[in-house]
C-alpha cells in the first residue's frame, strides 16, 4: 500500500454505525503477540459482525473482568492459554480504549477461518482470555489485503493505529465512547 489517508469516515459517525457488540475473549492463531509484536484480542466472528464487509475497522472497546471465575489452562491449536477471565488486571485497564479490528481471512496468512481481531491501544497488566469486552465499532477504515512481507503487514496495522487515533479524536466519535463507559 502506498498513500493512506491519515484520516477517514465521515465527520460524524454515520449509519450502520455505531455497531455494538458484548462478547468474550476466545483463544486465537496465537501469532499476533508472538509474530507480529501486535497483541490482539479475538472474538467470534458472529452476530452483527457476520453482515460486515471484511477489513480493518475503528472504535471503542472496554475489556470487563468476569468475577467468580477460577482461572484454568486450556489447549488451543496445540498451546497451552491461561484463561484468568480478566482477574489480573488493574483498574487503568478497565476503562474505554481505542482499538483497531480486522474482520476477514487474514489473506496474508490464508487462515481458512473468518476471524475478528481486535488490537487495543494500551499497554494491559497482564492477559484476560476468556474476559467479556465490549466493543464499538465507530467506523471502516480498509479492506484487508496480503502483503509482500510480515514487515508490510506490521507497517500496515501501524498506519491503521494512526489513522484510527486521528478519526476518534472528532468530536461525534468521542460522543460514542459513552455507550460502553
Ligand atoms: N491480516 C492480513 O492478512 N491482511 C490484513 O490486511 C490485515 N490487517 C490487519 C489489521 C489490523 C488492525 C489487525 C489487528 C490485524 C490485521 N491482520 C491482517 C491480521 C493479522 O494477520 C493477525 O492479527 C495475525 O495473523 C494474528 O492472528
Ligand atoms: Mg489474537
Amino acid at each position: 500500500m502506498t498513500e493512506r489517508p491519515s484520516i477517514v469516515g465521515p465527520e460524524t459517525m454515520t449509519a450502520p454505525f455505531p455497531i455494538q457488540v458484548d462478547t468474550d475473549i476466545i483463544g486465537g492463531f496465537g501469532r499476533g503477540s508472538s509474530e507480529l509484536g501486535i497483541p490482539t484480542a479475538n472474538i467470534a466472528a458472529d452476530g452483527p459482525l457476520q453482515q460486515l464487509d471484511h477489513g480493518v475497522y475503528y472504535g471503542w472497546t472496554r475489556v470487563i473482568p468476569k468475577v467468580g471465575k477460577k482461572t484454568d489452562s486450556m489447549k488451543i491449536k496445540d498451546r497451552d492459554v491461561e484463561f484468568n477471565y480478566g482477574a489480573k488486571l488493574g483498574p487503568d485497564d478497565l476503562g474505554v480504549l481505542p482499538m483497531v479490528m480486522s474482520i476477514g481471512w487474514n489473506p496474508f496468512y490464508n487462515n481458512s477461518e473468518k476471524s475478528a481481531e481486535i488490537h487495543i491501544m494500551h499497554k494491559f497488566k497482564d492477559t484476560f482470555y476468556g474476559s467479556e469486552i465490549k466493543v464499538v465499532i465507530a467506523g471502516f477504515i480498509r479492506e484487508d489485503t496480503s502483503f509482500d512481507s510480515m514487515d508490510d503487514l506490521i507497517k500496515a496495522i501501524n498506519t491503521d493505529i494512526d489513522v484510527a487515533h486521528n478519526s476518534l479524536a472528532r468530536p461525534s466519535y468521542q460522543e460514542a465512547k459513552s455507550l460502553i463507559s
